[in-house]
């Protein structure tokens, strides 16, 4: 029997990132490591994941020596979170370095839903603003971003991100999520739908949890109405995504931005052929700054947690 390597990778990993976990450690992916379930996982003391694969309580069951899940993200919905507290098993993310990038992201969907520039972009790329007859009148007339009602659904530290970016574009900003926040003065709206309703464009930020999973629903999206949009930056499961295909083609909502799907990398086809949608492949940290600011930190983490049993950036 060979022996494990002390970090495994769960899930595919930013390919620098791979490279250096197996510089350091020789790390191997899950799969490679325990392909008879014989227990060769024994010795693994870290597994490296992301927001999007994550650890769950099988994978622990294959692990009897791991001590900490490293997430590359900030999302940690996919991990088991109580299986791993049941073991002794710690956490870590990657927040802050992400912040910007995500927050810009959002901002980013805000103006093109709004003011539909990737629309126009293909409008154009279409040769449909030099067809005889087309001309500058021909692109249907867009919403005003400066000075719109936004409302945010989970201020952490990305949706204050936000906030703070929309009020520089004279936006009035407004949040929702588990309780009025003491040291953030912009109103709180309790009721989800009450929210919706009140503003022009809402924007997810929060973490998927028992709690947000689903709570865009139909009422919440009749209530942001046909001039009100969508922008999802946060998890795609937050939005019932069949409620809301159905709102777009029944035109109960204006438009929705998203970077974000409930089953990646599948995006409802009836999303496709819409000019009301941004669509984004989950692209809001990926910059080569943030990404590089994220894998730092991921091995950061794996380190400190070989070396003295600690996370550099804990969860919880
Ligand atoms: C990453 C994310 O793209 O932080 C998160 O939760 O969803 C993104 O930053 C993802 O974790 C990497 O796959």
């Amino acid at each position: 029997v060979t022996q494990s390597p002390a970090v495994v990778t769960v899930g595919p990993l930013m390919p620098d990132l791979v490279t250096a976990l197996e510089e350091r450690y020789a790390a191997c992916p899950l799969e490679a490591l325990d392909p008879t379930g014989d227990g060769s996982g024994a010795g693994v003391r870290v597994a490296v994941t992301t927001g999007r694969t994550g650890v769950r309580a099988d994978t622990l069951d294959r692990l009897p020596d791991l001590g900490a899940v490293v997430h590359f993200g900030v999302g940690h919905d996919r991990t088991d979170l109580e299986a791993l507290a049941a073991r002794g098993v710690v956490a870590s993310t990657t927040p802050d370095v992400l912040t910007d990038c995500v927050a810009d992201t959002a901002v980013g969907l805000v103006i093109d839903v709004m003011r539909r520039l990737s629309a126009a972009d293909r409008f154009v790329r279409r040769g449909e603003w030099a067809r005889p007859g087309g001309g500058s009148y021909a692109f249907p007339l867009t919403r005003k971003v400066s000075g719109a009602r936004v409302g945010i659904l989970g201020l952490g530290r990305i949706g204050k991100a936000v906030a703070v970016r929309l009020e520089a574009f004279g936006c009035a900003v407004s949040y929702t999520g588990s309780g009025a926040q003491s040291g953030v003065d912009l109103p709180y709206v309790a009721d989800l739908a009450e929210l919706a309703r009140e503003v022009d464009v809402l924007v997810l930020t929060c973490a998927l949890t028992d709690r947000t999973r689903g709570a865009v629903d139909a009422t919440v999206l009749d209530a942001l109405g046909p001039d009100g949009f969508l922008v999802n930056v946060a998890r795609g499961a937050v939005v019932d995504e069949a409620a809301m295909v159905a709102a777009l083609e029944g035109g109960r909502l204006g438009g929705a931005g998203l970077d974000v799907f409930a089953d990646e990398p599948q995006v409802p086809a009836a999303l496709l052929e819409r000019d009301d949608v941004v669509l984004l492949p989950h692209l809001a940290s990926g910059t080569v700054e943030t990404r590089a600011a994220m894998r730092d930190l991921v091995l950061a983490n794996v380190a400190s947690f070989l070396d003295d049993g600690t996370l550099v950036t804990p969860l919880g």
